[in-house]
């Protein structure tokens, strides 16, 4: 009998995919059925998401699927924070606002002012981030659509709802709205009241594995497949299911969740909610099976895209191939940045952004864009160190190796550069992390595979990945550490 398929919907920050994984014992196999592009629209209003054209997206790409043979079961996952309203009717109010609009940076310190950083943290454990749910919340509420709203459904949960009707609000990226207890994984009814928020506006949690529905009439019209396809609920936010597909088969691992962010840091039993872990802005969110992401956001290779997206349209060669290239022949270490720049979050003119950045620090203007490219991937391997180091601090837990996943593993010089500045082994890939938690906690729900350590021999035993061993010039790398920091301060 041929091995079941599972059919994972990922949406990124510039693309969606349908991608299939066929599961067996020994056997892990992806297959795209479907891209399409994510192109957020700025309206006068803000930016938004266009969510029934990714929904329309999601269909094409069942529909793809299904017509490659039977599919056991679907799953979606998207980034976090990001939410739409629902009316009493269950219709969807308003067009859902991007995290990068610029509505959100006030609305966090409004809030900030009122209940205060200490307290937040105290409950639910998340990093600040000005576009966390909450504020984005805070910031709605002055709006005409508040009153009517009697749901949030996060993005991926609201693509969950229009395929099969059920609403829920799953646990792993409900832990990015800020409103939920760090320690109990329930929603903080006392922060929620707190912030004067309605508690009846949030769903019920559900766990990665849980049953999700079945795909609604219209679904199984449009894409052929069966009625009573289960929907299954996975760890929908991507870097959760990135973080399940690590392909570590010991403990004491690092990781680094590479694609638009760069998302570095541990796997914990319990969260840490010291002052300290607060003040270095490291995120407690929940992982599977109650697992820990103690992580923070670095602002990763959105630089180097938005960079690229300006030289193409000034008619500059962007190809990356070329870039890195260029890349490798720059001089080293000519120019160092701090990636998390806030000057960095909206899209925009980057390499002139980081000209900025750079005259404010007094560092030479890199000539051409291999030492943009040079600059922003030597910074960003600085900022994995920097994260790791204090990571491993605030956690009392010294890894002995950083996996590196998603899109960047295929960035041969910032995984070596990542291996030299930490001093530590770097295994890179799968590329398709996120894809293949999804797949995985989809074929755990349906009877196969054990627990964690299961999922992660699976993928270390039949994805390929390489190895990179910590070289170069490591007082160099101390050196550039200490201009970061300097940056920084
Ligand atoms: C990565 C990611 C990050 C989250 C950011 C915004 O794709 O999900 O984990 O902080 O996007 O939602």
């Amino acid at each position: 009998r041929e091995h079941p398929v599972f059919a994972a919907v990922d949406l990124g920050a510039t693309s969606g995919r349908v991608i299939t994984g066929r599961v067996g014992p020994d056997s892990l196999v992806l297959s795209e059925a479907c891209r399409f592009p994510n192109t957020p629209v700025r309206l006068p209003d803000g930016l938004r998401w266009d969510v029934p054209a990714l929904y329309q997206g999601m269909l094409d790409g069942l529909r793809e699927a299904a017509r490659g043979g039977p599919v056991a079961s679907v799953g979606v996952d998207t980034w976090a924070v990001d939410y739409g309203l629902l009316d009493a009717d269950g219709a969807l109010l308003g067009i859902p606002f991007h995290y990068r609009d610029g509505r959100n940076a006030p609305a966090a310190d409004a809030v900030l002012a009122d209940v205060g950083a200490r307290e937040l943290y105290g409950v639910s454990g998340l990093q600040h981030l000005p576009f966390n749910t909450l504020f984005q919340l805070a910031a709605h509420r002055s709006g005409a659509q508040w009153a009517a709203a009697r749901t949030v459904l996060l993005i991926p949960d609201l693509l969950v709802y229009w395929l099969s009707g059920a609403v829920g609000a799953e646990v792993t990226n409900a832990s990015t709205t800020g409103l939920l207890d760090a320690r109990t994984g329930n929603w903080s009814d006392a922060l929620i009241g707190r912030l004067g928020l309605r508690r009846s506006l949030f769903p019920p949690l559900r766990e990665p594995g849980a049953a999700a529905g079945t795909v609604l009439p219209h679904v199984v019209e449009y894409t052929g497949l069966p009625p009573g396809t289960p929907v299954t609920t996975v760890a929908s936010h991507d870097t959760a299911s990135a973080v399940a597909a690590v392909p570590a088969t010991e403990p004491g691992f690092a990781y680094v969740s590479c694609g638009t962010w760069s998302l570095a840091g541990l796997e914990l039993d319990a969260p840490v909610l010291t002052e300290e872990s607060r003040a270095a802005n490291f995120t407690n969110e929940r992982g599977v099976d109650g697992t820990v992401r103690y992580l923070r956001n670095i602002m990763g290779m959105w630089l180097l895209e938005e960079c690229r997206r300006s030289w193409r349209r000034w008619g500059v060669p962007a190809d990356l191939a070329g870039l890195l290239g260029e890349a490798a022949r720059a001089r080293p270490f000519a120019a160092v940045i701090d990636p998390d720049d806030p000057l960095f979050l909206a899209p925009g003119d980057m390499p002139a952004r980081i000209d900025t950045v750079l005259a404010r620090t007094g560092q030479p203007l890199p000539d051409g864009p291999g030492g943009y490219v040079r600059c922003v991937l030597e910074s960003l391997a600085l900022a994995h160190r920097r994260t790791l180091r204090q990571a491993a601090r605030l956690a009392g837990r010294e890894p002995t190796r950083v996996h590196l996943v998603g899109g960047g593993a295929r960035n041969a010089l910032l995984c070596q550069w990542t291996a030299d500045a930490t001093g530590l082994p770097v295994t890179a890939g799968p590329a398709e992390a996120t894809a293949l938690g999804n797949v995985l906690v989809q074929a755990r729900a349906h009877g196969l595979l054990g627990d964690l350590t299961d999922l992660r021999r699976l993928v270390a035993r039949t994805q390929e990945l390489r190895h990179y061993s910590p070289g170069g010039d490591g007082k160099a790398w101390d050196r550039a550490a200490d201009r970061l920091d300097a940056a920084c301060a």
